[in-house]
Parts: C-alpha cells; structure tokens; sequence
C-alpha cells in the first residue's frame, strides 16, 4: 500500500518497519465517546491561566494551569494535559485575599464553614482520591490578575440550597453528643 509513495519511491525501510510494529502495538482507532473525554468541557471556560498553589499537607508552591468552567476549577500540570492533577467544585465556597509572606498576590479558597473543601485529585496510577485542603492557597502573577481571577471564582460559586440545614443538623449533633458526655 506504501510502494512509490515518497515522490515516487518508497519510504525507507526502517521506517516502515517501526511504523508497522507501532501500529501493532498500538492500533489506530477512532476515539469511541464514552462521555468520560473532558475536552469540550475546557473547550469555552471562563478563565484560565498560570497560578501558584500551595500544596495541603507539604506546603510547597507548585505552578500549575488553572481552568475556571462549570462552577469548577480544574488544575493541570501542562496547558496541553487531557486531565487534571486536581478537581475543585466551587459549592458553597469563599474567596478572599489573603497576604503571604513566601509570595505576592494571594488568594485563598476556603469553606465558611471550616470545614476540610470537598475536591478530588489524581494519584500518580491515575487513582482518584480525595483533597486534603483546609483551603486553597493560590498566588497569581498580578494585582490585576489576582483581582480578576478572585472575580471569576466569586461569579461561579454555587449555593447548594440544603447546606445551611445541613450544617445545622450536624451542629445540633455534635452539641447533644458531647452534652451527653
Ligand atoms: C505536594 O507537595 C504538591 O504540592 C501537591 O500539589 C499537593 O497536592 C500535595 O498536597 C503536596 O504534598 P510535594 O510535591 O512537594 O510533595 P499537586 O497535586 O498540584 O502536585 P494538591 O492536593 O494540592 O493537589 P497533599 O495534601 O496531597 O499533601
């Protein structure tokens, strides 16, 4: 099928045979939609850009391309990545400035609550687990950024309308367990 195709001759044969045991190896085939590919989920988002976040447990700044979309931040290592180190659903979260002395223009995510923020992240296997945040602690490369950015996290915030009750009931359980200690 190849003869002659290389302005009339034919390719090299080495090539060929690389060619040939890749694509034995690892066949073409039209990506099936299984609706698992995320790409047209980053395909229009409301923000997206380079931020630093300090990692939950080791407090370490790692630059990491963040994607605003769907009440959603995603964050990937790469710009070109397929999928997210992390995911960050923004229910019922706050953002507010925050200074730092180990970097400019913070941010911070955080849940008013107090509690731990529900995200999930991926392990290096591809293993789904769940973040370990107390909040996020983001840095942009600006004021100006940093303003706009804390913009866009307040415009995608979600209010889950049962939280409040939620919230009560579990302070009303934890009140009459320990006033029964
Ligand atoms: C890591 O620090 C990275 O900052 C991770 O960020 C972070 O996970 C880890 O937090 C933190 O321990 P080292 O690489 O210096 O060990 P990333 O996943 O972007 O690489 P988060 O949850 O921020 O993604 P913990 O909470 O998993 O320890």
């Amino acid at each position: 099928m190849n003869r002659g195709i290389n302005n009339g001759e034919d390719l090299p044969a080495e090539l060929l045979t690389k060619l040939y045991a890749s694509i034995r190896s690892e066949p073409f085939k039209i990506p099936e939609d299984d609706g698992n590919d995320l790409t047209l989920t980053f395909f229009n988002p409301d923000r997206e850009g380079w931020l630093l976040k300090m990692g939950g447990r080791v407090k370490s700044w790692k630059r990491r391309w963040f994607i605003l979309t769907d009440s959603c931040l995603y964050y990937f290592e790469y710009t070109t990545d397929k999928d997210p180190i992390g995911i960050i659903p923004l229910e019922d979260l706050c953002v507010r400035k925050l200074q730092d002395s180990s970097k400019p223009f913070c941010l911070e995510l955080y849940n008013p609550t107090g509690q731990k923020i529900k995200a999930c992240k991926m392990e290096n296997r591809g293993k789904v687990v769940q973040g370990k945040h107390q909040s996020y602690r983001l840095s942009a490369g600006s004021e100006d950024e940093r303003d706009s950015w804390m913009d866009a996290i307040r415009a995608s915030v979600t209010k889950n309308p049962f939280s409040d009750l939620v919230s009560l009931r579990k302070r009303k359980v934890v009140r009459s367990s320990s006033s029964q200690d």
